[in-house]
């Protein structure tokens, strides 16, 4: 017999309908004992969640997210709001004993996640946080390949995630969609957007940071500020680039920016070990690139291993086409779902979960801290 799991959404953007697709695909391709129904999508404005709720087959709409989360009806919230919402809606939810998957990053800072990290824990309510890259095949096979210890001892991680996006200097901050500009709503900038990301996949492949160093740029000072109307100081970081050292030992080189002309979401990391090298592009993202120093030395070179194979050596791709044939961007997050419910299913606790993503929330406080003091910083472990 299934069991449902009621999803109330809060917000309806480019995550909205990125998660919403998910809860749609993920019982066609994933069956389980679980079956996601969309009961209810949340915004403040009727006028723009109706048609979203309507588009995606959600049951019913609200306007206030404190209905939302105290309605008997809804197991799971999943939280698609600007960064300096996340705390408040899953403390809240948390206290409702409500299940929640929240959008990256986990908070504005260290102690907003903590909080929630502490909220959850206390309410006993299963959590998680969609780093969707964890989830590409081929990202799960280096992974994969790591856990076996293929590559060795580990030297270097290198990872950058460029855009160009916010060039424009004209391009306002703040409001709908351009919330990513407005540091009080966003709490950084690309280090919070896109680093965290980067940071997250190295944590998961590679272990916790120690320390680091970093220097951050805001290339357009002032823009005019969609919700005041006067123009107003930027206060996010457009560009950041960092170098650290993993616990292992090994040494990290992190960049980002929404400044790369001709980059639109050029997500790619490098692992060096001492008999493996690893290389993946999301440009390209079913293709794990693999150096293998032990292979005969007349056939050495890089291998481009394309991630479709549907046995069970390519992660998740038995459940998908035959093999050879690709899938995208959005099976990354249908896969996150189906993991959570297998970690439901099994009792285990899904990851990233809150504890997990606050790993990654504090290497972001020490990429603030480290640019705008010009130290090194100590990265606080969880
Ligand atoms: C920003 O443009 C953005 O949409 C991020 O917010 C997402 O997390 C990233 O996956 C793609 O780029």
């Amino acid at each position: 017999m299934s069991k449902t799991l009621n999803v109330g959404m809060i917000g309806y953007g480019f995550m909205g309908r990125a998660h919403s697709n998910a809860y749609r695909q993920v019982g066609q391709f994933f069956p389980s004992s679980y079956r996601v129904v969309l009961k209810a999508a949340c915004a403040r404005d009727a006028a723009k969640v109706k048609p979203f709720a309507d588009q995606w087959g959600y049951e019913s709409i609200e306007t206030d997210w404190r209905k939302l989360v105290e309605r008997k009806d809804i197991d799971v919230i999943d939280i698609c709001t600007p960064n300096n919402l996340h705390k408040e809606i899953a403390v809240a939810a948390a206290a409702n004993k409500k299940m929640i998957l929240c959008e990256k990053p986990l908070a504005m800072n260290g102690i907003e996640g903590k909080e929630m990290v502490d909220a959850v824990e206390k309410a006993g309510v299963a959590n998680m946080v969609w780093y969707n890259y964890r989830r590409i095949p081929a990202v799960t096979l280096a992974k994969r390949l790591i856990d076996e210890g293929k590559l060795g001892r580990i030297f270097h991680y290198r990872a950058k995630f460029l855009q160009d996006w916010t060039i424009k200097a004209d391009l306002p901050q703040g409001g709908q969609g351009l919330w990513r500009l407005d540091v009080a709503a966003a709490g950084s900038g690309v280090s919070g957007d896109l680093l965290a990301h980067c940071i997250d996949t190295a944590i998961w492949l590679n272990g916790d940071m120690s320390s680091i160093c970093s220097m951050t740029e805001t290339f357009v000072k002032e823009r005019l500020h969609t919700l005041t109307g006067k123009v107003e100081k930027v206060g996010i970081d457009d560009a950041c680039i960092f170098m650290g050292k993993f616990n292992n030992g090994s040494l990290a080189n992190f960049e980002s920016t929404r400044y790369a002309r001709g980059h639109k979401a050029l997500y790619t990391f490098e692992i060096n070990g001492e008999n493996m090298s690893l290389f993946w592009d999301l440009h390209d993202l079913h293709r794990l690139q693999v150096f293998d120093y032990r292979d005969e030395g007349k056939i050495r070179g890089w291998k481009s291993v394309h991630v479709t194979d549907n046995s069970p050596d390519h992660p998740y791709m038995d459940k998908w086409w035959v093999p050879g044939l690709a899938i995208g961007y959005d099976a990354s997050f249908t896969h996150q779902v189906a993991d959570f419910i297998t970690a439901l299913e099994k009792g285990e606790r899904p990851l990233p979960d809150f504890r997990d993503a606050q790993r990654t929330q504090l290497v972001l406080d020490a990429i603030l801290d480290s640019a705008k003091n010009g130290n090194w910083v100590q990265v606080k472990q969880v």
